[in-house]
């Protein structure tokens, strides 16, 4: 079975899971104890970042390049559209999630969640304030994005598992989508969380989160 690194409160590990439940992929959630990467772990993940992923003799990292490898191997269903222009907006979905969404929610989610309740350090506060104020215009322009469908205004694809995946992230420090303030991307995101893949990677998750912040 392929197994994949990671702890799945990151967005990107949570990417490669859904990736991996949308096609039916069975894989193998290897945790890791935090501070202590495993032999194994840092051969297949050189920069120690997670997810990783071991796939008999094949080791890979970053979420981007597995779900390439996924998605190459078990095409259906597929998660790249074959359209170029959206196959083009499905990757720079993934993107906006994995380098702009992630970079300002990051700053919030670390100081608010990951530092003081799961490592046991002092969040920066002026640091997570500085997150909040960078996502408003990130927010806002992932609101005018949403419409009816998915977000290349074609179907489902890794773009929409992407930027869910890393909203998801930012429901721990109580930031996930609000139909008030973001009405259309909160109705997209019940749509994402409507579907089967999600329940099994956030049933999955949930298990793991309260075991993470009973210790
Ligand atoms: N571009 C990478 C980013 C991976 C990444 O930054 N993961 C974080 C967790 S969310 C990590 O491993 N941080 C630990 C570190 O940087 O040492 C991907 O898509 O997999």
């Amino acid at each position: 079975m392929i197994k994949i690194f990671g702890f799945p409160l990151s967005p990107f590990v949570r990417k490669v899971h859904l990736v991996a439940a949308e096609k039916g992929i069975p894989i193998e959630m290897v945790l890791g104890q935090p501070g202590k990467p495993s032999a194994e772990f840092l051969a297949a993940s050189p920069f120690g970042k997670i997810p990783a992923m071991q796939d008999r003799d094949f080791a890979l990292s970053d979420s981007t390049a597995i779900v390439t490898y996924l998605d190459a191997l078990h095409p259906a269903p597929s998660i790249t559209p074959g359209d170029a222009q959206l196959r083009a907006r499905a990757i720079w979905f993934e993107e906006f999630a994995d380098t702009i969404l992630i970079a300002s929610g990051g700053k919030v989610l670390f100081n608010r969640f990951v530092g003081p309740k799961l490592l046991g350090l002092p969040g920066d506060e002026a640091m997570a304030e500085q997150g909040l104020k960078e996502l408003e215009p990130i927010l806002a322009y992932l609101e005018a994005q949403c419409s009816d469908g998915w977000l290349t205004g074609g179907d489902f694809s890794i773009g929409d598992m992407a930027v869910a995946a890393t909203l998801r992230s930012l429901g721990y420090i109580g930031l996930e989508p609000d139909a008030a303030a973001h009405p259309r991307t909160t109705a997209w995101y019940d749509r994402v969380r409507a579907r089967p893949s999600w329940g099994v990677v956030a049933q999955r998750e949930a298990a793991v989160m309260e075991r993470a912040l009973a210790r």
